[in-house]
């Protein structure tokens, strides 16, 4: 899967795709990720991206061109890629739809904007607006990086056991989370390990597991 980021801070994403399972998903070639950086399409020798917003009010927003530009260049490397907008005007992200991106099997594009926003025609060439929760964020690069984790970690072959991933939280978008999990020691600071865990008795244990 070929994952594309159009962003005005490609040095973002060197940590990110640098360590544990999404640095190994790369190295088992299961993805292969991509920055594009937005400047690049700036217009003029300014290179600019951004511009004052028709009707006034506050801030910049980013121009159409140089965004409609870049999406281009990577749809060239990867034509069927489907393109994401995260904003927080978009729906909300949920674990079923990381699911059902990593089972599309298609790569993604991932446009990040920045300033106080972007010029709406940009969402022609959109094909999803994505919010990741109820607070603002100063730009497209962390809900892409949240996107893209959450993702990557389903792609057959990125966990240990395919297992890891189907017994886990939110498994269909409820609100159902993990129950709590314990390693040595079985005392630490005076707090023990329930005593359940420690005898070893499978059904015991699933039951515990399912009331918490
Ligand atoms: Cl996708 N973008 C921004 N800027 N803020 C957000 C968001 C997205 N999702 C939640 N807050």
């Amino acid at each position: 899967m070929k994952i594309q980021v159009i962003t005005l801070f490609p040095e973002m994403f060197t940590g990110v795709w640098g360590a544990s399972m999404l640095w190994k998903a790369q190295d088992r070639g299961i993805v292969q990720y991509s920055t594009i950086d937005l400047r690049t399409f700036g217009l003029g020798s300014r290179r600019t991206v951004d511009d004052t917003p028709y009707g006034g009010g506050d801030g910049m927003l980013l121009k159409p061109e140089p965004v409609v530009a870049a999406i281009e260049a990577a749809k060239k490397n990867d034509p069927d890629a489907l393109v994401l907008l995260p904003t927080p005007r978009g729906k909300l992200y949920k674990q079923s739809d990381a699911k059902r991106l990593a089972a599309g099997g298609k790569g993604l594009i991932i446009v990040c904007p920045r300033y106080e926003g972007y010029d709406e025609r940009i969402t022609a060439w959109v094909d999803e607006q994505v919010c990741i929760g109820n607070y603002v964020l100063t730009g497209g690069e962390l809900p892409a990086m949240t996107i893209i984790d959450s993702v990557v970690r389903l792609l057959p072959g990125v966990l240990g056991g395919e297992h890891s991933a189907e017994i886990e939280s939110f498994q269909d978008d409820d609100e159902t989370v993990e129950y709590p999990q314990y390693t040595r020691p079985v005392e630490f600071r005076g707090m023990k390990v329930p005593e359940v865990l420690q005898n070893g008795h499978h059904g015991e244990i699933a039951k515990w597991r399912k009331d918490q």
